[in-house]
């Protein structure tokens, strides 16, 4: 099956903060890829990832940075998917604990928008573009109903 949801972090650094992310999407059996690439490192491969994303088959986009957290609005500045923004704090790496991040991710002006997540909140992101998809898609709908079954059965 194609990947319906892109997951894309600014840095390989990044990645262990996503496991919950994936591992949900995973959980709820939807298919998803895993991408580095940076708004401000690599931004001619962000802007050729987003304006491309819709046509590629994806469906909704879940993108995470630290620090300056400008990923996710400038993939949603290049493509008409929704964003679903995870602001990320690594331990050590942020001198103001992650408000950079969280502020740059849900501060975006009017017209582009994107959904802003909880710092290191990469499992609702998951649940997020979940609830999307289950707008279209029988078997994700189905998937979530069961997981919040779950969820409240404890
Ligand atoms: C951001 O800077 C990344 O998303 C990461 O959270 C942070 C630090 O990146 P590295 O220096 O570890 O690559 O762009």
């Amino acid at each position: 099956m194609p990947p319906r949801v892109a997951v894309l972090t600014g840095s390989k650094s990044d990645v262990p903060s996503l496991e919950a992310c994936t591992q949900t999407l995973d959980q709820l059996g939807i298919a998803h890829d895993l991408q580095v690439m940076s708004a401000h490192r690599s931004p001619a491969r962000v802007q050729q990832f987003a304006a491309q994303a819709a046509e590629q088959g994806y469906e909704v986009i879940i993108a995470a940075a630290g620090m300056a957290a400008h990923l996710p609005g400038v993939v949603a500045a290049w493509t008409r998917l929704p964003v679903i923004g995870v602001p990320i704090a690594q331990p050590g790496t942020t001198a103001v604990s992650g408000l950079d991040s969280l502020l740059s991710i849900a501060q975006m002006p009017p017209g582009v928008p994107v959904a802003c997540m909880a710092l290191n909140g990469s499992r609702n992101a998951a649940l997020y573009a979940a609830a999307i998809l289950a707008l279209k898609y029988d078997d994700v709908r189905e998937a979530l109903e069961r997981f919040r079954a779950e969820q409240s059965a404890i």
